[in-house]
């Protein structure tokens, strides 16, 4: 097995995801948190000069995307064929629709815009988006299963971590019934419950 060091800050943010992976896939890596003062050191040496960034045997891979891909392949979290691969890369991509407003919320400066972004995150943006999640789980196995085929894959991974880290900025509202399960599901893989359990409280 190669070594795996993961760089990026003591948060959850972009490298999340990647943790959970690893820690579904029972994988040991390092987990590098930099200091902002620490990073400031490193950021000419790391490729692109951003985090998460993922090193694999010494060899760089910049880019959240391309890193939770990366793992996913490695570790069988990105389906067994053409179709499945598809479907974990549209829910990738919806996710990445959702998140430009939790990042617009996270960048803004102004307290009001923020409370404004907040409210239709609430009331709008998360409705649509669990909506969205629910119509996509049930075309697969009536929604009692995963995202995609009959194993967990880096789709529920995200979603999951999409949801943790999004109920510490808004009140999520109630999950439908089969995203409920699929939450469920991710939360209680023998794995993944291990390492929640471990997880000490990070900021986003
Ligand atoms: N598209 C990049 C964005 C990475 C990014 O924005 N990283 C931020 C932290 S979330 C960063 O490195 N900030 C520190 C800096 O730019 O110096 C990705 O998904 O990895």
């Amino acid at each position: 097995m190669p070594a795996y060091k993961l760089m990026y800050f003591e948060a959850k943010g972009r490298a999340e995801v990647i943790r959970l992976s690893f820690a579904a896939a029972g994988q040991s890596f390092e987990d590098k948190r930099y200091s902002i003062e620490e990073w400031y050191k490193v950021k000419p040496a790391i490729p692109q000069h951003q985090l998460p960034c993922l090193q694999v045997d010494g060899r760089f891979i910049p880019q959240s995307g391309a890193i939770m891909r990366y793992i996913a392949r490695e570790f069988g979290f990105y389906g067994d064929n053409n179709n499945e691969n598809t479907r974990v890369d549209v829910i990738l991509g919806a996710s990445d629709d959702f998140l430009k407003n939790v990042m617009s919320w996270y960048y803004k400066k102004d307290e009001t815009k923020k409370e404004e972004i907040k409210k239709d995150l609430e009331e709008t943006k998360l409705p649509q988006f669990f909506s969205l999640l629910e119509s996509i789980l049930k075309e697969n196995d009536g929604g009692d299963g995963y995202f995609v085929g009959k194993k967990i894959s880096l789709a529920d991974i995200l979603i999951y971590d999409i949801t943790d880290q999004t109920s510490s900025i808004a009140k999520l509202p109630a999950f439908p019934p089969k995203l409920a399960g699929l939450i469920d599901r991710v939360k209680n893989n023998s794995k993944i419950k291990e390492y929640l359990a471990k997880r000490e409280k990070l900021s986003q």
